[in-house]
This record gives structure tokens, C-alpha cells and sequence, in this order.
């Protein structure tokens, strides 16, 4: 029997070893490369931190995270002499890191993260996922030699603050999930027929007037009724200074953050805010009530040239984004057909038609926008007509226009709306709150390949990135935001950052979703419970 005994445990012994069941370590997105070593480094209040320079904002960010979860921590200089217990934070050994690299080392004495700007910031994430969600004495953390890197540059998320909007306060627990997870791109979409949500001081009738419609009165959750109206004032804008604290926040996090100032379409609430925009400037207009496009868009006249100059002028300033998202979905032109000056300048032009104008009107913008110093990024339809010379493509109607963008040297930015739009449903059930454009599961989302396979591999590396977004015409709170957004953020997360090779969903969705759920429900957040097969 003892013979017996000891042969059961040896196999078992072998079998566990031989599969292992947490390869990835609990994080998400999976690293590069993880080495597991035995032991464990005790971290507890004593453990101090040293640091190249003890004043970079990652090394604060590690430092208040361990001060508020486990009390005070001391941060000094990197001082070689002393070796234990102790996280050193360096940029020594990440010479040759990809961009966004590091190099995280744990041993049962110390810990060591080699990271240079950004990349030192996500060894200090993968650190923090480490640790127990327990908050209690000392925290047991495994000893692991860690080496990782991003796949992709640009790791983007939207947000649609004009359909509904959403506070400075929730805008930075937002951006507070994007650094846990990596990404590194906010787009914020300030501006639609519904709402125009930023404080513009030329032209203050854009918030006065812009910023407010009727209060729409939908489901906040599982309730499925139609949309209706109930004349309640209804809205909101960030003034400047609140814009420059979020930016700042973000920056903080290592995120730049996108602004988009949607043109020529998508633009009633500016419309009805100064009707000299439209082709019909003696017409009254009100600001957005229902969803879909609006026909009101901007007139291509000197007017509006000179409005949204100016309106970009401040929008740069406030935004040091290298990227400044100008829109350009969804144009309806039947306003430009009916008007003899659109029609007049078509000839003038020399223009096939209203897609050739449509172009004309994206070229003049982006030649101003290049004059600062800055690209323009727009949704896919800026193609139509002719794509302007330096324009980076945002792909949302699928994947051709970003494979046709790529194909002429364009940045890319991938974000197939059957793939990465989280307004969709996560589940079939009829149980699901009210949400626009069908069904998309978290394994679907997971396996998406942001790099199109039919891309010559020469032009594989003008796809720069890939996004989610989140349109909000059916998300009137953050509680329901939330649960649109969670665990199909893991899978964005995913698919930006981990290689092709290391991706394993029955690993990601069964063994580390639901202790990344853990943590989010441990945060107070509202998320949906996935399933392996995210059908319930
Ligand atoms: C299309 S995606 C839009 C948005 C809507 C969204 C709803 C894009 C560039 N335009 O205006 O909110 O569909 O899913």
C-alpha cells in the first residue's frame, strides 16, 4: 500500500507539472515570455523602493498604489549596496528593450523592473497584478523572471460622451482601466448631433446651446423600451481647465489621449448652435433627439473654415496628441446636393461630385492641422473621393478600408465594429439590456487578428493599432457602461499587446477572466459574467 501511495503521488506530481495551470500567471494581457522560479519575495511595509529617479511618474504611481493598499512605502535612490527586500525600479538593462519593454525579475530578496518611460510603467502593472487582492500582512509573490513587450504601438479605447454624458470623475476611473490593462490611446469623442461636450471660449453659444437636449428616457438596464422624450433639460460639457486636468491625468498613466471633433457630419449640435455653419443658415435647428445621422451638416464656406480652424486651434492647445481625429463618418450629403453653393464650388473645384467635396473639405482641414505640427485620423469613409495625403485611417465599417488605407501607406488603426464595437450585446439572451448592432461575444473579440493575414507583409506595419469603441446612444449610465465594457476589455487588451503564438482562450477565459472579475467587482465596478462561450 505505501508503494502504492507513493506511485499515485509521484504521477500526479509529474502531471502537474507537466500541465501547467497557470502559465500566464493570472495577467492579463499575457506577457511575452514568463520564466517561473521556485520561492516567493515577502512584500510588506518595510519593503522599500529605489529608483533611478525616485520622481518619475511611474515610480509615484507604484509608490501611492502600495502606500494606499498596504501603508507607507519609502522610495529612495538605487543604492547597489542594499539588495533586500527592496523593488528597484531602473532603466539599466532595458537598453535594448522594444519600445514599451521591461523586464520584471523577481527573487525570493528583491525585485527588479527594467523599464524605460512607458515600459517601465507596465513592468509596474504586471507587478501590481501579481499581488493578492487580499489586503492583509505581508503579500506572498512568485518568484518569475518576466520579459515583455507590446505587439502593437497604438492600444486604443472610445468613448461617446455626446450621446450621453459621462463625468470628469468617471472619465478617469475609465482612463484608470486602460493603464491596468496597457492601453495607451483615449479617444475622446467630444462632439455629435446629440451633444457638443467641449468648452470652446470663441464660440461659447457651442456649450451654451450645444451641450443640452431633451432628456432621453431609456432603460438604464434590463428594461426594454422604446426611446422617449420627456422635455427634461438634459446634458453637460468640459470646461478647459477640467479637459487639461484629464489630459494630464492620462499623461500620468502613459496615455495620450485622442480628441475628436467629428466633421462634416455628426454635426447638428453645432448646427443648431450657430445655424451659419449649415447650407441653410436661416433655418432653426435643434440639437440631436433621436439617433442615426442628421442631414444638417457643415457648409464647406469660408464660415466654416474659419470656425473650425479656430475650434481646432483650441482643441490643440488643450490636447498635445500627435493625432487629432477629425471625424468624417457617416456624411449625409443630401444638403450639399440641394445647395447652389455646394454645387457652384463642385464646378469651381473641378470635383466629380459631393464625395469629391467631401474630400476637398478633409484635405483643407488636414492641410491646417499639418500646419501645427499634427495628423489627422479619420473613420474609414474619409477614402471616398480620395484619401488626404497624411491622413491615418480609423477602419470601423470593416476591414477593407483599412486594408485599402494600408495598401497606399497609411497608418491604420483597426476597429472592425463586428469585431470591437462594446455597444454591441455580449450575450444572445433577451435578458441583455437594450444595445444597438447585434451580438458580439468575448470570444469573438479574443480572436480577432488586428493584422490582416491578406496585407503584402511589407504593408503589415502600416496597421499601427487596433481600438474598441464604446457609442452610447442605448448607455445612459456608468453603471450599464461598466457592464458593456467589462471582461470584453481584457480581450482588447489582449489582442493589442500579447503575440499571435501566446494567445489561449480557454486559458484567458476560463482560468484568468474570473480573477480579473474578482478584482473589478472587488473595485466596486459593475461588469457582465462571462462565460468560456459568452452565451447565456
Ligand atoms: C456608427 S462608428 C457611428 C456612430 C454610431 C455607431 C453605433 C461611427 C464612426 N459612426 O455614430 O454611434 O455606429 O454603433
Amino acid at each position: 500500500i505505501k508503494y502504492f501511495l507513493l506511485l499515485i503521488f509521484t504521477t500526479s506530481t509529474v502531471i502537474a507539472t507537466a500541465q501547467d495551470a497557470n502559465p500566464n500567471l493570472n495577467i492579463i494581457p499575457a506577457p511575452v515570455s514568463i520564466k517561473k522560479a521556485t520561492g516567493t519575495f515577502s512584500l510588506s511595509m518595510e519593503t522599500a523602493i529605489q529608483a533611478d529617479t525616485p520622481s518619475n511618474k511611474a515610480v509615484t504611481f507604484l509608490a501611492s498604489y502600495l502606500t494606499n493598499n498596504w501603508g507607507y512605502h519609502k522610495i529612495s535612490t538605487i543604492d547597489n549596496s542594499v539588495n533586500t527586500n527592496v523593488v528597484k525600479l531602473t532603466s539599466v538593462g532595458a537598453e535594448n528593450l522594444p519600445e514599451g519593454g521591461y523586464h520584471l525579475s523577481i527573487t525570493p530578496d528583491h525585485i527588479t523592473i527594467a523599464g524605460k518611460g512607458a515600459g517601465l510603467f507596465y513592468g509596474i502593472q504586471t507587478l501590481i497584478q501579481l499581488m493578492p487582492t487580499e489586503r492583509a500582512g505581508v503579500a506572498k509573490l512568485p518568484c518569475v523572471e518576466i520579459d515583455d513587450y507590446p505587439r502593437l504601438g497604438y492600444r486604443g479605447l472610445h468613448l461617446d460622451v455626446s450621446r450621453h454624458f459621462f463625468s470628469i470623475d468617471f472619465v478617469k476611473k475609465y482612463i484608470d482601466l486602460m493603464a491596468a490593462y496597457k492601453l495607451n490611446n483615449f479617444h475622446w469623442h467630444l462632439t455629435d448631433d446629440q451633444g457638443w461636450r467641449i468648452e470652446i471660449k470663441k464660440y461659447p453659444r457651442l456649450t451654451q446651446v450645444g451641450s443640452q437636449r431633451s432628456r432621453t428616457m431609456i432603460g438604464n438596464y434590463h428594461d426594454h423600451f422604446p426611446l422617449q422624450y420627456d422635455n427634461t433639460p438634459y446634458g453637460g460639457f468640459y470646461t478647459q481647465d477640467q479637459i487639461r486636468e484629464v489630459v494630464k491625468y492620462a499623461a500620468d498613466r502613459y496615455i495620450n489621449v485622442v480628441p475628436e471633433i467629428d466633421m462634416p457630419g455628426h454635426s447638428e449640435a453645432a448646427v443648431a448652435a450657430y445655424p451659419e455653419l449649415s447650407c441653410e443658415p436661416t433655418r432653426t435647428y435643434k440639437v440631436g433627439e433621436t439617433w442615426g445621422g442628421f442631414p444638417d451638416i457643415y457648409c464647406p464656406t469660408e464660415y466654416t473654415f474659419t470656425f473650425l480652424e479656430n475650434v481646432l486651434t483650441e482643441v490643440m492647445a488643450l490636447f498635445p496628441s500627435k493625432l487629432i481625429h477629425v471625424g468624417g463618418d457617416e456624411v449625409a450629403k443630401d444638403a450639399w446636393r440641394k445647395s447652389k453653393f455646394c454645387q457652384k464650388l463642385i464646378k469651381k473645384l473641378k470635383l466629380k461630385n459631393e464625395e469629391g467635396l467631401q474630400s476637398y473639405f478633409i484635405q483643407r482641414i488636414e492641410k491646417f492641422v499639418n500646419s501645427k505640427g499634427r495628423t489627422i485620423i479619420g473613420w474609414d469613409e474619409i477614402l471616398q473621393g480620395g484619401l488626404a495625403p497624411n491622413a491615418t485611417v480609423m477602419s470601423w465599417t470593416g476591414e477593407s478600408g483599412g486594408i485599402t488605407a494600408a495598401q497606399q501607406h497609411h497608418n491604420v488603426i483597426m476597429t472592425p465594429g463586428n469585431y470591437l464595437y462594446f455597444d454591441h450585446a455580449q450575450g444572445k439572451s433577451n435578458l441583455e439590456p437594450l444595445s444597438i448592432g447585434g451580438y458580439l461575444s468575448l470570444q469573438k473579440t479574443y480572436n480577432y487578428n488586428p493584422v490582416p493575414v491578406v496585407l503584402d507583409p511589407s504593408d503589415q506595419k502600416y496597421i499601427i493599432g487596433v481600438q474598441a469603441n464604446i457609442w452610447t446612444e442605448y448607455i445612459a449610465t456608468e453603471y450599464k457602461l461598466e457592464y458593456m465594457l467589462l471582461p470584453r476589455l481584457f480581450a482588447l487588451a489582449e489582442i493589442a499587446w500579447t503575440p499571435l503564438a501566446n494567445k489561449n482562450y480557454i486559458d484567458f477565459a476560463e482560468t484568468r477572466v474570473p480573477v480579473h472579475l474578482a478584482k473589478i467587482d472587488a473595485a466596486g465596478l459593475n461588469y457582465r459574467v462571462a462565460t468560456a462561450s459568452g452565451v447565456v
